[in-house]
């Protein structure tokens, strides 16, 4: 295959026009020059899409004739945002379309805001994964990403009175231009029923599952276009359908709706993304639509496979399936893909369970993304046994297999460590645990920072470690620099190409090669000019989303994130009220005017996280309207806060707020994202704010607050956080502060939640405990940020300092370690 990607970027301006305007006439059917956005950037993204489509399936072909291994990403959630920004960099065509459409009367630029995010993710795990994605089609490696196709991604935020409303996303109310069905690929699965063991003629017994239902799971294919590559991926999305859609008896007998509830039923397995970050809620819906999707992926995946390379029933194909294919979990919610695999190959592959099971241990690697427990998902023991009961045969025979060659040669006829470990954690209503399941079986498990992957080791799974030395690993999370720089920053990106001699979005750690303007006048002034001009653009962004007026000359602090009590927005919360309380008394403190920028949606089901939201924008509305602080503080809540947004928000950073409490924020990735583009950050000595620390060095970040270490002792000595409160005054004014109405006029009481988790809640987040070394770094960072050169000089570190945290970097190391793929070129 001769190479396509100098090709796609020869693609003319003339060439480009008349792909939009065949688009227009002959798919859309409108008028050309209909002053239309919409028809614009779908018949746009049509035209890119049918480039886009024949790199697909030249990249197919190559990956086949070159039979190079191949790696599955399972993940239940991706957040891609746009893709039409995006897929026009990452091909090089951006500047020639904007061009063709420009003759057409259209900014590109304002084209692109036509899109829906595809926002089928809640967080940092799915915008890891679109991240991942990325960068392996930019590597040249053969990779398929699964997913579900939620008819509804993660929930659309507005505010009404300060209080979080959700509503449905619709995401492809009216289809999508990005993706493509594959009816010809449709899986067949089945699920609930009895087993029954029947008598062969060998004398051996064989499980035989009776189905009581099946699903029929549909593919859609979004391609993934690598930048400057010439590779384009696909990401597989299942959606769910009833296998026999109609009941015709039914129907026959004139009942026309009844008919059709089979569908209905089948559909709610992919209708909707479940909202819930870090936390499980153990639904046996959300249960039907993890296996739903691992079920579909892995016949898939093997689908794939015997087309390619023939019959698994055949031997001498196991081994050639294990060089050519991984499936990497991304965190527990594929599990299931492992008893589904091992279902497969012995009871429609006949390979024997000591095959099967050499198998899977070779092909999964699992990578964990959180240490919360409420976010380590346990499925009912019951529930497994309804949905599912051939697979909770074999995984107590998996069960039983560790716990009787693995945990007994380690520890002989130990009880309590064969109950610490099992796959079953006993009791009122016994459990699988499904992390225990994953580690047992992959052969690679990682964390995601290097102090997260330590805690894995040393707290999560010290017996698994103690068991499998070199199976517990670290692959430090990365971010695409191609999204969070070059689409998302053009100002930045263009000093960056003119001052680097090298594609550095592909080669991040070239902007290093900053480090020596860090100090150059000219450069600082152009760099800070750049940061000026996005900060006004997002003046007029939080004009438009909030009627919020605020000047591009405050330092721009920002906290861009899920809401989370150990993300800890209420100590940023807190911090605010109390430079408020300050100016109220001294309304000339000598401070630098700061807009506090926030954006982060909570889980519909999480009290304390809406009420945390609610408090913010009721402390914003006082602050932002008393003119006794001239403006030298102002609070805005961003609503509906998701990629596109970020987008905006990111490149006009100052401050970049990475405040969890140590040893719970497994890595971060806005962290990265934002010191790419310039902020920078205070933080704690948590995830990936610990390697930032490590290449930016000490002068250029704001650490504070507790260490993991220093978390530990406090809790070893019960830690008392009325203590705080007693000791410090101004931690205690600011909490009873919010036992008054000053926030909520007539309505004492509304914020008092938030200071009772605080004190009778017992602070398990330690915000008390971190306050005062907080409010010291905002100090520091104030007073760094006045002197503007020495500013200057950490904000060009920050972005020349990153080239660790490309996701490149982060897919060679899975590469090198675990995946052991080579490039299809
Ligand atoms: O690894 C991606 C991302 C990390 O950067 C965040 O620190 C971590 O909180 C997040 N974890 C999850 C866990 N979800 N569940 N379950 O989203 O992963």
């Amino acid at each position: 295959q001769s190479s396509t990607k100098n090709k796609t970027q020869s693609i003319t301006v003339a060439e480009i026009s008349q792909r939009i305007e065949h688009h227009l006439k002959f798919t859309l059917d409108e008028q050309i020059n209909v002053d239309q956005k919409p028809a614009y950037w779908r018949a746009t993204s049509l035209a890119l899409n049918d480039i886009i489509v024949e790199k697909l399936q030249n990249t197919k072909a190559r990956q086949q004739q070159s039979e190079v291994k191949s790696v599955n990403y399972l993940s239940l959630e991706y957040l891609m945002g746009r893709l039409l920004s995006n897929n026009l960099h990452n091909l090089g065509l951006y500047t020639n379309t904007e061009k063709a459409l420009k003759t057409m009367g259209f900014e590109l630029a304002d084209l692109c805001e036509q899109g829906a995010d595809l926002a089928l993710g809640n967080g940092g795990l799915g915008r890891l994964a679109a991240c991942f994605l990325d960068s392996l089609a930019t590597l040249d490696y053969s990779a398929m990403g699964y997913g579900v196709h939620y008819q509804h991604g993660l929930f659309k935020q507005s505010f009404a009175d300060g209080q979080q409303i959700e509503t449905p996303d619709m995401w492809r109310e009216f289809g999508s231009p990005w993706e493509i069905c594959r009816p010809e690929s449709s899986q067949t699965i089945p699920l609930y029923g009895h087993i029954e063991e029947v008598a062969q003629a060998n004398g051996t017994i064989k499980s035989v599952w009776h189905a009581g239902k099946t699903l029929k799971g549909v593919p859609w294919d979004v391609p993934i276009v690598g930048y400057n590559s010439d590779t384009v991926n696909a990401l597989r999305l299942w959606e769910c359908r009833a296998d026999n859609a109609f009941d015709w008896d039914t129907f026959n007998h004139g009942d026309y709706l009844q008919a059709h509830q089979q569908q209905v039923a089948a559909e709610t397995v992919s209708k909707v993304l479940y909202p819930n970050d870090e936390h499980e809620a153990g639904k046996e819906l959300r249960f039907v639509q993890q296996y739903f999707f691992c079920a579909c992926s892995v016949q898939d995946i093997i689908a794939r496979f015997e087309n390619q390379y023939g019959a698994l029933a055949e031997q001498s194909h196991w081994q050639t399936f294990c060089e050519k294919v991984a499936i990497q979990l991304n965190d527990t919610h594929p599990t299931i893909a492992i008893l589904e695999l091992m279902r497969t190959l012995i009871d429609n592959h006949n390979v024997d369970w000591d095959n099967a099971w050499a198998i899977c241990q070779k092909v999964f690697a699992y990578t964990n993304h959180t240490l919360l427990p409420e976010a380590l998902e346990k499925w009912s023991v019951a529930l497994f046994q309804r949905v599912l009961p051939r697979h909770l045969s074999i995984l107590y025979r998996i069960n039983e297999a560790f716990l009787n060659d693995d945990v007994n040669a380690l520890w002989p006829n130990n009880d309590d460590m064969r109950a610490r470990l099992s796959l079953i954690e006993e009791g009122h209503e016994p459990k699988v645990r499904m992390a225990h399941l994953c580690v047992v079986t992959a052969h690679r498990v990682n964390g995601v920072a290097q102090i997260h992957s330590d805690l894995v080791k040393q707290d999560l799974f010290p017996e698994f470690d103690q068991l499998w030395p070199t199976k517990l690993t670290n692959v430090t999370n990365g971010i695409t620099p191609r999204r969070w720089l070059k689409a998302c920053n053009p100002l930045l990106a263009n000093l960056l190409d003119s001052t680097i001699n090298a594609d550095w979005a592909k080669d991040l750690n070239r902007l290093s090669e900053l480090k020596h303007l860090a100090d150059n006048a000219d450069f600082q002034q152009q760099f800070m000019a750049i940061k000026q001009q996005n900060k006004i653009a997002l003046t007029k962004e939080i004009k438009k989303l909030t009627g919020i007026t605020v000047s591009p000359d405050a330092i721009f602090d920002v906290q861009i994130k899920r809401l989370h009590e150990y993300k800890r927005q209420h100590l940023n919360l807190l911090h605010i009220i109390s430079l408020y309380r300050q100016l109220l008394a001294n309304p000339e403190l000598d401070m630098q005017p700061r807009v506090f920028i926030f954006g982060a949606k909570a889980a519909p089901g999480y009290k304390l996280a809406k009420e945390i939201i609610y408090a913010t924008n009721k402390v914003a509305e006082k602050i932002n309207n008393d003119i006794r602080i001239q403006d030298k503080l102002k609070v805005v809540f961003l609503p509906n806060y998701r990629v596109s947004l970020a987008e905006k928000i990111i490149p006009a950073a100052d401050v970049s707020e990475q405040i969890s409490t140590a040893g719970k924020e497994a890595s971060g990735t806005g962290n990265m994202k934002l010191a790419l583009n310039g902020a920078v950050t205070i933080g704690t000595l948590d995830g990936a704010n610990i390697e930032i620390a490590e290449e930016v060095g000490d002068d250029n970040i704001f650490i504070f607050g507790l260490t993991v270490d220093e978390v530990k002792a406090l809790d070893a000595q019960d830690y008392n956080s009325y203590q705080y409160y007693q000791n410090n005054a101004e931690i205690r004014a600011c909490l009873d502060w919010l036992d008054t109405d000053y926030f909520t006029p007539g309505n004492p009481g509304e914020l008092s939640s938030i200071k009772e988790s605080f004190l009778a809640g017992g602070d398990p987040y330690k915000v008390l405990a971190d306050f005062q070394s907080y409010a010291d770094a905002q100090l520091a960072l104030d007073k760094a940020y006045r002197n503007p050169s020495q500013w200057a000089k950490m904000a060009i570190l920050n972005t020349a300092l990153m080239g660790k945290f490309n996701s490149d970097r982060s897919i060679e190391d899975y590469v090198q370690n675990i995946w052991h793929l080579t490039v299809s070129k």
